[in-house]
């Protein structure tokens, strides 16, 4: 197991739109491993393939209260949405220290394979759903501060550009 580097907004790189996963294979169960991994040790609740700078279509989650419940989901499809949302709030892993109201769906059914290649269906709400639909915009090359003011967005661009050059220094 490895820990992976998380790429950072505003990184050009987080908004590469993945691609399939063709087979789940060794490669991608490594992969599935080595995120799981970075991803608790950063005491996150999801990680997109995106974050890790592989333009591919997995996530992997785990919200449970012990941390011992891990979710993988590969080349995910919402095939359906709530008609109600809600204002969350919602931070990153990409964007450390920000935290901000995002609109979603109350709840999500998303079709994906798991970490054996066989396809299921999951039905999820409350923080599930919200870190679903976090995640698979993730996949599309969005990250949450998108959703924001460009004001807003203009601020935490320069927040997070000066804390990585204080960071080399
Ligand atoms: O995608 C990521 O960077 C992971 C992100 C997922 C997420 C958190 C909250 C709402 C939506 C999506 C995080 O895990 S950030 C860490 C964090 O802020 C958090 C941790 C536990 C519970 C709630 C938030
Ligand atoms: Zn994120």
């Amino acid at each position: 197991m490895a820990l992976l580097p998380i790429l950072c907004y505003p990184d050009p790189k987080l908004h590469t739109v993945a691609k399939p996963v063709a087979e789940v294979d060794t490669r991608i169960r490594t992969l599935i491993s080595d995120m799981l991994e970075t991803m608790h040790e950063a005491k996150g609740i999801g990680l997109a393939a995106t974050q890790v700078d592989v333009h591919e279509r997995l996530i992997v989650m785990d919200v449970s209260e012990q941390h011992d419940d891990p979710l993988v989901l590969i080349n995910p499809k919402i095939v359906w949405s709530s008609a109600e949302t809600h204002l969350n709030e919602e931070g990153c892993l990409s964007v450390p220290g920000i935290y901000d109201g995002v609109e979603r769906f109350d709840a999500v059914k998303v079709e994906a394979q798991d970490s054996h290649g066989k396809l299921r269906l999951i039905e999820a709400d409350g923080l599930l759903s919200v870190c679903i639909q976090h995640e698979m915009d993730h996949l599309l090359g969005k990250v949450f501060v998108e959703y924001l003011s460009p004001l807003k967005r203009k601020r935490i661009k320069t927040k997070m550009l000066k804390a990585q050059r204080e960071a080399r220094n």
